[in-house]
């Protein structure tokens, strides 16, 4: 499983590879094989994980899937007929990747365990000099594949650090707590947490949900495959793809209503606000529960039993904001103070402000993150950034969805990408990197084309807004067009040079 650890580097020397890539969940792991099928041997994936799979990795909270269908949330080149599902499980999507990561043999061009610490361009060597928990590396080109959703971020709550009881991330979840009959509290009411709560309210004493700001919901329409349906899937291979294709199409009809006429989405509000009427009898609770902005603002959430566990008798929904956590105890803001035994930090990631940035440093010294604290997050094609010669980005800038699934985006970026090292090869280039003009002239005509997007009139403060209030996480388009603009490497957005130094 990985490289043997004798031939993963040491700290006597740096190992050198041609292509390194930071991260192997669905991104990471996708140009890995990709590399591997275009006949290349001269790159390794360092993860920090003992495993592949990313964000389905290392989120293992109770109830915890997908809010995709199972049949779009693949690879397309790694169909899996055998679904259990229309909307799968962590446990099953995170077998799913394991299994491909088997299938094309490339775990022996992995080194689990091994945590980026370091990124520095070397504007002589033309190199990467990369520092890991397990030595170091030079590269000639660097691929981020770290996700937007892997640093988790918790609350900066007054006392916080005091409380004596057991606290842990949605995303760092604690197996070892045993939360039957104990007194908890779940902050936060995301797509993480309108799955832990149905999932844990039956089995603990008490359970206080603090909601800051209520989310819209949808009917999730999950259900587990008929024996004729696996079949299908398993014996006629167009019945798969015929489902995908049908899913996608579904899905990406929404863009309509998000990005280009909002009003369009008013049905789905209608329909999230029947549900409510139906699943939330209590008037009190139903008040606290509506949502005062536009649906689609936020990432719209799925789930037929997160309201039906806000009615349950041990179940409190809080609503005043939180004062101060204490050493047993959460103070509301209206001076009530409840007592707990655990705290479930359900609040989200660092995706604008991703301490991952922060020991990137490119041609000019400075850390990407603080270039992205400067001027917000912008790249080109969400795949490069001016200042940061021969890097990548899988999931860079501006290509996050609200609506549909991001394989189809990876898959899109690993294409690029892997024709971007195909051309540096070719023309023997020894460095690449995206003109700052072209850049800008991108981000300009991608901000023009989020200007009277739910995401931005929508009345709601969200992730995918950065702290200069531009969105900077989300693609504003129908995605076949993101396809399509990701089709071929262009050379001429770049700056580059040939090995001996001239201008190419
Ligand atoms: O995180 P979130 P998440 N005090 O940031 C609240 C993906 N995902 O882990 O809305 C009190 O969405 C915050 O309140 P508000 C998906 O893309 C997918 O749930 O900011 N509350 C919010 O309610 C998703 O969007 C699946 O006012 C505080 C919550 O915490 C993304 O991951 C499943 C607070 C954070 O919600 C993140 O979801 C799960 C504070 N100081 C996740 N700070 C699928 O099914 C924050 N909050 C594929």
């Amino acid at each position: 499983n990985g490289v043997a650890p004798e031939e993963a580097a040491d700290d006597r020397a740096a190992r050198h590879v041609h292509v390194l890539i930071i991260g192997s969940g669905f991104s990471g792991l996708g140009l890995a094989i990709r590399l591997s099928q275009d006949g290349r041997d001269d790159y390794l994936v360092l993860e920090r994980g003992s495993d592949v799979g990313g964000t389905w990795r290392d989120n293992t909270y109770p109830g915890a899937a997908c809010d995709v269908p199972s049949h779009l949330y693949s690879y397309s080149f790694a169909l899996n007929p055998n679904w259990s599902r229309s909307f799968s499980r962590q446990p099953e999507i995170q077998r799913y990747i394991q299994d491909v990561a088997d299938r094309y043999r490339v775990r022996d061009k992995h080194v689990f365990d091994c945590e980026m610490t370091g990124a520095r361009w070397n504007d002589t060597t033309k190199r990467w000099e990369v520092q890991t928990s397990r030595g170091a590396y030079t590269a000639d080109i660097l691929v981020s594949a770290v996700g937007a959703l892997c640093e988790p971020a918790l609350p900066d709550i007054r006392g916080i650090n005091d409380f004596q009881g057991e606290l842990f991330h949605s995303a760092r979840w604690d197996h070892d707590s045993d939360l039957a009959g104990k007194r908890v509290a779940v902050i936060g009411t995301g797509a993480s947490a309108i799955q832990i709560v149905p999932s844990i309210a039956p089995r603990v004493a008490r359970l206080d949900v603090y909601q800051r700001t209520a989310p819209w919901l949808l009917p999730r329409m999950d259900r587990p495959y008929t024996l004729p349906e696996r079949l299908a899937f398993k014996h006629l291979p167009g019945v798969q793809r015929l489902s995908r294709t049908a899913i996608y199409a579904a899905r990406e009809s929404q863009v309509v209503g998000l990005a280009k006429f909002p009003p369009a989405m008013l049905a789905l509000e209608l329909i999230a606000r029947a549900k409510l009427r139906r699943e939330v009898p209590d008037k009190a609770l139903r008040a606290k529960v509506t949502p005062n902005f536009r649906i689609g603002c936020k990432r719209m959430l799925i789930s037929n039993e997160y309201y039906p566990a806000l009615g349950r008798a041990n179940v409190d929904l809080v609503t005043d904001g939180i004062r101060e956590i204490r050493a047993g105890s959460i103070v509301a803001a209206d001076g009530t103070e409840r007592e707990v035994d655990a705290i479930v930090v359900a609040t989200g990631f660092h995706v604008t402000d991703s301490p991952a940035y922060e020991v990137v440093y490119g041609r000019e010294g400075r850390s990407l993150a603080s270039v992205f604290d400067e001027s917000g997050q912008q790249g080109y094609k969400g795949s490069a950034i001016a200042g940061y010669p021969n890097m990548f980005f899988l999931l860079g800038p501006n290509v996050g969805l609200g609506h549909t699934s991001m394989v189809y985006m990876i898959e899109s970026q690993i294409s690029y990408i892997a024709d971007a090292i195909a051309t540096v090869d070719r023309l023997g280039l020894s460095t690449v990197e995206v003109r700052k003009s072209v850049q800008d002239n991108y981000n300009r005509d991608l901000q023009r084309k989020l200007v009277g997007s739910v995401w931005n009139t929508g009345g709601c403060a969200s992730w995918y807004l950065d702290k200069h209030g531009n969105n900077t996480t989300l693609w504003p388009d129908f995605t076949f067009r993101f396809r399509r603009m990701l089709e071929k490497f262009d050379p001429g957005a770049y700056d580059t040079t040939v090995a001996d130094g001239a201008a190419a």
